[in-house]
């Protein structure tokens, strides 16, 4: 196994996480390096494309979060073998992907443009997006987006589920998912109630 370094931002959360979850969940052994909003500014240019996350690889600096998905899936055993299993969970990875940057695109607006932009968002390409990654779930089965089991994708998309029903977003409604695609409400505590997963969010709380 690779020596491997994960560095992210110090939250449950985000671009990150889902490797992080990932390589919890598979037992791999890995460095979980977790910066602080106030280290951030020291650090960005020093990273490739000046963003989080970046996993180090036997010492090579890598970044893009999917990319990272896709690798450490790999050594996981959460990422599909078979090459149209492997298209659907890439799928579902980069539309996620999208809507991270739309909605992260608003964040650093003042109140009133962000209030626009993310009326903006409530009132098209999120519900769009949404019934789309329910129409992908219900079509590979009800329970997970590719190979019938849990891979990288699921817990990508279960991020952004959860940001968006966390009511940490001002301006877009946080029943939004329940109200427009309620298949991923029962997605995300399927995946919520995982062993591995739920053991690990009770160690965090307990940190
Ligand atoms: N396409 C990149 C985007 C990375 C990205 O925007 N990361 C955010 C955190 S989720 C970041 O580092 N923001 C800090 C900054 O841009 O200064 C990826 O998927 O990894």
């Amino acid at each position: 196994m690779p020596a491997l370094t994960l560095t992210y931002f110090d939250f449950d959360g985000g671009r990150g996480e889902p490797a992080r979850l990932a390589l919890h969940i598979g037992g791999v052994p890995f460095e979980d390096r977790r910066v602080l909003f106030k280290e951030w500014q020291a650090m960005r240019d020093g990273m490739p494309f000046r963003a989080l996350p970046v996993l180090e690889v036997d010492g090579r600096l890598v970044a893009q979060s999917n990319s990272i998905n896709r690798y450490v899936g790999k050594l996981a055993g959460l990422y599909p073998q078979d090459n149209l299993q492997a298209l659907l969970c890439d799928e579902v990875m980069d539309a996620v992907e999208d809507m991270d940057f739309q909605i992260g695109s608003t964040i650093g607006l003042d109140a009133e443009a962000k209030k626009k932009a993310r009326e903006a968002l409530t009132a098209g390409p999120l519900p769009h997006y949404l019934e789309q990654f329910q129409a992908r779930l219900e079509a590979a089965g009800g329970e997970y987006f590719a190979d019938r089991r849990l891979t990288v994708g699921d817990l990508k998309v279960w991020m952004l589920v959860r940001w968006l029903r966390s009511g940490m977003l001002d301006d877009i409604p946080k029943d939004l998912v329940d109200r427009v695609a309620p298949r991923l409400v029962t997605h995300a505590e399927r995946l919520a109630a995982q062993p591995q997963i739920a053991a690990y969010y009770a160690g965090r709380k307990k940190a």
